[in-house]
């Protein structure tokens, strides 16, 4: 396992739609557990294969809160299947946007189909910060950030700073 770069905003590849992938074989569960590495080390609860450059439908999530016992889940080619009326309220972050964090409301709990690391064609019902995170996954597999549901004034202002900070650090690079 070896730990991958994770693209921050502004970069054009977060903005793409991902592909599906047509089979489960060692050279994606070798990303699989790069991508897994990579968002334990941030640290992070969810990573999208996109956030590592690579355009595939692919996520690694593990939301569990104690960090002795690891609850990893892979999910290939995931579809939301049908989500609830009712909405909830959730502070996210996004290892793409660092430093910025905004109350995102989307549906509270949400059905998925998913294919998992062995191949095999699973479904989930998730609700709480589970749901919240497969939907704020399965965004970046459509090119979707969270700063997206902001006002267009609020999105502006945290692109900005991001693409100022990039200018620093090549700065310190020079
Ligand atoms: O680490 C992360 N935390 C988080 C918190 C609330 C809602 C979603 C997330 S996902 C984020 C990691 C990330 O950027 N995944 O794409
Ligand atoms: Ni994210």
């Amino acid at each position: 396992m070896s730990q991958r770069k994770i693209v921050v905003e502004p970069d054009p590849i977060l903005r793409k739609k991902s592909e599906f992938l047509e089979k489960v074989d060692d050279e994606l569960r070798r990303l699989l557990d790069d991508m897994l590495e990579t968002m334990y080390s941030a640290p992070g609860i969810g990573l999208a294969a996109v956030q590592v450059g690579v355009l595939k439908r692919a996520i690694v999530i593990d939301v569990s809160k104690d960090k002795e016992k690891k609850n990893p889940f892979f999910l290939i080619n995931p579809e939301i299947i049908s989500t609830s009326k009712n909405t909830s309220i959730h502070e996210e972050g996004c290892l793409s946007l660092p430093g910025y964090f905004a109350e995102i409301e989307r549906p509270s709990e949400c059905q998925v189909k998913y294919i998992d690391y062995h191949g095999k064609k699973k479904e989930i019902k998730a609700n709480g910060l589970l749901s919240t995170c497969i939907q704020h996954e399965i965004d970046h597999l459509n090119g979707v950030l969270f700063i997206d549901y902001l006002s267009k004034l609020k999105r502006d202002m945290i692109v900005k700073k991001l693409v100022k900070q990039k200018k620093e650090l090549d700065k310190v690079v020079l």
